[in-house]
């Protein structure tokens, strides 16, 4: 082979990858070969208990044979169908279904190829929905401290994590945040849902009352903030941002690319917590993470104020050359039906309080200052090292990688998100692998 193949073939240097420290990556890299169930495969062969649903998305286990033949079957049917002004018979069963099962307004659904162009279009479509109706002044977006909402100008920019920010500055001006609603002193080891904290949404009247409901487009928000370390919404929050938002025209968007499609233990997070939004982005759960896809749902009056005009109109000037591809439609239909055939968002209720049982008996290990838990999600918190933070962390996760479990680590908090397949076996072993992880932790 000449030298300069080998060397291309071998060269870990040109992939610059994605929210990761490429040099410190490169010098000891952590590779994935296989995935089945609940159980990825490493480059050297070993087995490593998924206990993130890869990032949050895997939900019904990895290597699903109906998704996989479905795409399969696809790809030999038809691989691309142009998007606009033409489509294809999957992209409308896929958003019938979905639409079928989100809350009961949200009756129509754009899609998109990632959580950020879902984010991107929901906010787009806010701006829209406001100037269809003559109030175009409404262009002014209130997000969340400590939220996330994707890496697009938009979603940047409404998100609440500055590392996420600094590097680029505002991304979009009249951006303005709510406080987050992490609270150690008042919610520290909380079961389920805090019960402080719903106060914290009264801080929107305060944004109004600045700003004038007359100047603001939309508020958005995870309803369980997930990438900032699984921070639950206190009991009554949801409601009061609805109750606000509605008293002053404010669309209010749920970003459920987390916590759609079962993590919370019912189908959307607007589900479990009781609380119906205008606006609700998906992805990573929607195909069961195996093609890129993601999709918005949208309330019929968002809908019906922009189907105005003369009907040759095009509506809104939006969309992607990938919008409903249908090898990603093939696999969203085969997710779904997977996940209604074996109720697997009610096996995450089920599972749930064996789950949360499993995960606060950490409570009393080394340096272990909060857990957080709701449906099959759990963060738990480290004491940050003096001067270091982020270390115990960040060691937490690669030496429960090194033992056979994979987990997400954000800051000196660990998030545990297991495919909902899980059985209570593999809940007791990820709980004695992180447990004793962390009581090797200096
Ligand atoms: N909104 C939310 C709520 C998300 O969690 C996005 C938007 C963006 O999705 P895309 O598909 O553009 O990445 C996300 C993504 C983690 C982690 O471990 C979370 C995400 C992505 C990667 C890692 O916390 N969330």
């Amino acid at each position: 082979m000449p030298d300069s193949i080998h060397r291309s073939i071998n060269n870990l240097q040109a992939y610059w990858m994605p929210f990761t420290a490429n040099r410190q990556f490169k010098e000891a890299p952590r590779m994935l070969v296989g995935a089945k169930g609940m159980y990825y495969t490493t480059d050297e062969g070993k087995k490593v208990l998924d206990g993130c649903a890869g990032m949050w998305c895997v939900n019904a286990g990895h290597g699903r044979e109906q998704i996989t033949e479905a795409i399969r079957f696809q790809a030999g049917q038809m691989d691309y169908a142009t998007a606009f002004q033409m489509s294809h018979p999957l992209a409308f069963e896929l958003s019938s279904r979905l639409a079928n099962q989100l809350p009961s307004t949200l009756d129509h659904v754009f899609l998109a190829n990632s959580g950020s162009e879902a984010v991107d279009t929901a906010l787009k479509i806010a701006l829209a929905y406001h100037r269809a109706r003559g109030e175009g002044n409404r262009t002014r977006f209130i997000g969340r401290e400590r939220g996330y909402h994707g890496v697009g100008f938009g979603g940047t920019a409404v998100g609440g994590i500055v590392n996420n920010r600094k590097q680029f500055g505002n991304m979009l001006g009249g951006v303005d945040h709510l406080p987050h609603t992490h609270n150690l002193e008042k919610n520290s080891f909380s079961h389920g849902q805090p019960l402080w904290g719903n106060e914290l949404a009264n801080s929107l009247e305060n944004l109004v009352a600045l700003h004038d409901a007359s100047t603001i487009a939309a508020v958005i928000v995870e309803p369980m903030a997930g990438s900032t370390g699984v921070l639950i919404p206190p009991v009554g929050y949801l409601d009061r941002l609805r109750e606000i938002c509605t008293k002053h025209g404010i669309l209010l968007i749920f970003d459920e690319v987390i916590t759609g499609f079962g993590r919370t233990g019912a189908s959307f997070g607007a589900e479990r917590f009781n609380v119906q939004p205008d606006l609700m982005t998906m992805a990573k759960g929607l195909t069961n993470g195996a093609v890129p896809m993601s999709a918005v749902g949208i309330n019929n009056l968002i809908y019906d104020a922009l189907m105005e005009g003369p009907p040759e109109i095009i509506e809104l000037f939006h969309g992607y050359t990938y919008s409903g591809h249908p090898l990603a439609c093939a696999a969203a239909l085969a997710a779904l039906e997977i996940y209604e055939n074996e109720r697997l968002f009610d096996r995450c209720a089920e599972l749930e309080p064996y789950w949360e049982d499993a995960v606060h008996s950490l409570r009393d290990r080394k340096n272990v200052i909060d857990i957080r838990n709701i449906g099959l999600v759990a963060g738990i918190e480290l004491l940050p090292r003096d001067g270091a933070p982020a270390t115990r962390g960040y060691d937490c996760f690669i030496q429960c990688f090194k033992e056979g479990l994979l987990l997400r680590q954000t800051g000196d908090t660990v998030a545990l998100a297991p495919p909902l397949i899980i059985e209570k076996e593999e809940i007791d072993r990820t709980v004695e692998i992180l447990g004793n992880v962390i009581n090797s932790l200096d």
